[in-house]
């Protein structure tokens, strides 16, 4: 489905629901705000279904509409969202197999929806939630606030990997909208004390591998607890492990809850492709970042992600 044609659906429908994935972070919140407004300014009614995860990050630069307990919609549309299994919590039994549009840019987006916008070479979903919105004529200071949240967040502040001329060309265009200074220093010029001394500990444990190419760091429950850290502190611990001078492949295995990490990937250069390696795991992602859920004791889990970047090294 191309952007026109998503645009083309949106104008033609009403009584939308809009999805998010789980643990949510600025490209998915910002398209859902963008697209929400954006169909409001339509005179659509539109909703977000409320997603639990940390939203705190984003308080005060995103709104969002969320849709009442007994909101029945015609039309359900996911964004940035690969696979069904990143469905929000409590969003699994009503909302598998209904989601009729979905928008995204991860290469290993499943094609669960009926029909599937996917344009892999964009940094963000927020590139393609941008051209949606620019055919809709609905861009106003908000929505461009909200999309350009959603790609600076996804591309590091026009720094990772991702970034493309294009990113820079639409980053510009909505700056053209307002002033989102305040945007760069909360989302890339600040840390909470509490995400510094995470940092610390995952720089504690880290354990090298390959001539210090490869490392994988840890943040368990007990790391969290000490320091009443919520998900939303260890958002960037992923991206932090990558820095490291002389890193390829840094993974950051975070405990979710007893027995269950999250491994997050992340390569440098091209050096090990994380998509790969998270699929080997049962995850996904883009080749610069991806991630996984992984289930066992820390040493077991360890292991087997160790295993799984040997073998696409190797491979
Ligand atoms: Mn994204």
């Amino acid at each position: 489905m191309t952007e026109q044609a998503v645009a083309q659906w949106l104008r033609q429908n009403d009584n939308f629901l809009i999805l998010t994935h789980i643990r949510p972070d600025g490209d998915t919140l910002g398209c859902g705000s963008a697209l929400c407004q954006g169909l409001e300014k339509l005179g659509k009614t539109a909703y977000m279904l409320r997603n639990p995860g940390g939203l705190r990050n984003f308080e005060g630069f995103l709104t969002f509409r969320w849709a009442p307990e007994d909101y029945v919609p015609e039309h359900v549309i996911a964004l940035d969202i690969a696979t069904e299994d990143l469905l929000p919590q409590g969003a699994h039994q009503q909302y598998r197999g209904k989601v009729e549009v979905c928008v995204d840019h991860h290469p290993s987006n499943e094609g669960y929806a009926q029909e599937l916008c996917l344009n892999s070479s964009a940094s963000a979903c927020g590139e393609i939630l941008y051209r949606i919105c620019r055919e809709l004529e609905v861009l106003d200071e908000a929505i461009a606030k909200a999309l350009y949240i959603a790609i600076a967040t996804d591309c590091g502040g026009f720094i990772y990997s991702n970034t493309t001329p294009e990113t820079h060309r639409i980053g510009a265009a909505l700056m053209e909208y307002g002033d989102f200074r305040k945007v760069n220093k909360h989302f890339f010029q600040t840390k909470s004390f509490k995400q510094l001394r995470l940092e610390s500990m995952v720089l504690g444990s880290e354990v090298f591998f390959e001539d210090g190419k490869v490392c994988i760091g840890v943040i368990s429950l007990a790391d969290k607890a000490s320091v009443d850290a919520d998900d939303g502190d260890c958002e960037e611990l992923a991206s932090f492990a990558a820095a490291i001078e002389g890193v390829g492949c840094a993974a950051t295995l975070r405990e979710l809850s007893p027995g269950e990490w999250k491994a997050s990937l992340r390569s440098v250069d091209t050096y090990a492709d994380s998509n790969r390696i998270c699929g080997l795991l049962g995850g996904g992602g883009h080749a610069a970042a991806a991630g996984a859920t992984v289930h066992g004791s820390l040493a077991e889990v360890r292991q087997v992600v160790y295993q799984a970047i040997m073998q696409v090294l190797k491979g």
